[in-house]
């Protein structure tokens, strides 16, 4: 199909994987245990409530399907020349900071894991695709939660500055695009999985998540500073689980409370693109008792190292209301809390599709930040079956594609800057939400199953050669 949108020349078309769900190898070469590492598969890993750090006691084989992932760390020389056969122009991917720093406050790198990365980004630079790096996508060294309880210690700052600038200095001529933290708004709603927290017993939940989010975004603002030190070239993004929230009615109550829950999200953006704690954070720590301890100086560091892109995943869209009567079709999809919207239809593990919602959330994304927009994530996430000849018919996948990315050409032409699309999973990896197989985004098969059976063999899906055209045509044959 055959479209009219004008994607941008040097549109960064790829997708985005992260080390934990990919790479495997998780005690190779020196890496040191990461928080992902401790999470159980075959349960809703989201779902688990982590109450004590003796509960996260790794057991071989029933966790995080057998520590292998896909096993990208063996085999990225085959996967990145597959992208590359669909004409990647760039790939997110994530450093493992354990692999660099194995328990995170050590006091030289692991030469092992910085070179492992080089070898990466050499061999993604010789076909011609721009790496695009997260430094902390869901993980922390499992030594850092242990010793000083992660993220609510202002200690973890400084560990994550050496660890950023450590990273920045080795790769300062292969990568450009880099982004600090992952869906940094999930610190509120997975504070585990966000920031490695695990909370004491009494303890007051939302004072912690606060002071772990305060610590993070002068993290984040720090590492703009190095970066732009380091290379001057480089542009530093937050990234952001975006997806707007739909008032159920034109209400008045419903449209102030949509408007409350994105400000949730927002809040963490609002400071690292626009420099300050926003009215609105202000106002509810003094209504929810919550103070935010900062040092000298941190105020002047966020208002300075604001970031240079915003980036942005995007799966599904959320509606909210506050008629109790309505609130009884609450479902927690896509982990954000929604109610039941009567217009859209769901994917199989009830995340809304709502293409249209994309054009909207990255208007409203502009409209707000007026700086380029990267969106970094998006995708459907379904089972697929094999055929007896060993092909993968995923229509499904293609037109939920397809639909979003003819609302990112709307968006465009609404004026919105966009510099890339990165769609999650380009080759199937382990779901983070479930720790499972079967949720698969890729346009690459990988054979795996749910119970770690398989030979690991890459397939090209019916989707690999439909966005290899979509690349190829910049976006026009859809
Ligand atoms: C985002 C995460 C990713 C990713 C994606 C899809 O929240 O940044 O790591 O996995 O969601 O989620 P899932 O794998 O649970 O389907």
């Amino acid at each position: 199909m055959l479209s009219t949108y004008q994607f941008p020349e040097n549109f960064l078309w790829g997708g985005a994987i992260a080390a934990n769900q990919t790479e495997g190898a998780h005690l190779e070469d020196g890496k040191g245990l990461t928080s992902v590492d401790l999470l159980p598969t075959g349960k809703k890993r989201w779902d688990v409530m982590l109450g004590k750090l003796d509960q996260l006691t790794p057991i071989e084989g029933e966790f995080y399907p057998s520590h292998e992932a896909i096993d990208f760390y063996h085999r990225y020389k085959e996967d990145v020349t597959l992208f590359a056969e669909m004409g990647f122009k760039s790939l997110r991917v994530s450093i493992a900071w354990s692999r660099i720093f194995p328990n995170g406050d050590d006091e030289t790198p692991n030469e092992a894991g910085l070179a492992f990365y080089d070898a990466l980004f050499g061999e993604l630079l010789k076909h011609g695709i721009e790496p695009v790096v997260t430094i902390a996508h869901f993980d922390v060294p499992v030594h850092l939660i242990e010793k000083y309880g992660s993220w609510r210690s202002r200690q973890l700052v400084s560990f994550f500055e050496t660890y950023a600038k450590t990273i920045f200095e080795r790769y300062k001529d292969k990568v450009t695009y880099w982004m600090t933290f992952n869906e940094i708004n999930m610190l509120l709603h997975l504070p585990y999985v966000g920031a490695g927290l695990v909370f004491e017993e009494g303890e007051d939940q939302e004072q912690v998540k606060y002071q772990a989010a305060h610590h993070q975004l002068i993290a984040s603002a720090l590492a703009v500073k190095a970066a732009w030190e380091i290379n001057p070239k480089f542009k530093v993004g937050c990234m952001l689980a975006a997806g707007m929230t739909y008032p159920y009615t034109c209400n008045p109550d419903d449209i102030a409370e949509a408007m409350n829950v994105d400000r949730e999200s927002f809040f963490f953006i609002d400071v690292q693109a626009r420099g300050e704690y926003p009215g609105y954070a202000k106002r509810f720590f003094k209504e929810k008792d919550l103070s935010i301890v900062m040092e000298p100086g941190d105020e002047e560091l966020l208002r300075e190292y604001t970031v240079d892109y915003i980036g942005f995943s995007y799966y599904a869209s959320r509606a909210t209301s506050t008629d109790p009567k309505v609130l009884e079709n609450q479902t927690s999809g896509n982990v954000f809390g929604s109610v039941s919207n009567p217009y859209l239809e769901k994917s199989e593990w009830g995340w809304t599709i709502d293409p249209k919602g994309f054009r909207i959330t990255a208007n409203q994304l502009y409209d707000r930040y007026q700086k380029p927009l990267f969106v970094v994530e998006n995708g459907l996430g379904a089972i697929d079956e094999v055929t007896e000849i060993g092909e993968i018919h995923d229509d499904y996948r293609i037109d939920y594609l397809r639909q979003h990315i003819e609302q990112m050409g709307e968006a465009i032409e609404d004026g919105v800057d966009i510099i890339g699309y990165t769609s999650w999973g380009p080759i199937d990896i382990v779901s983070a939400s479930t720790g499972e197989m079967k949720k698969r985004y890729g346009y690459i098969y990988v054979d795996k199953d749910n119970d770690g059976q398989g030979t690991l063999n890459r397939t090209r899906k019916k989707s690999f050669y439909w966005y290899k055209k979509v690349i190829e045509s910049n976006g026009q044959d859809l």
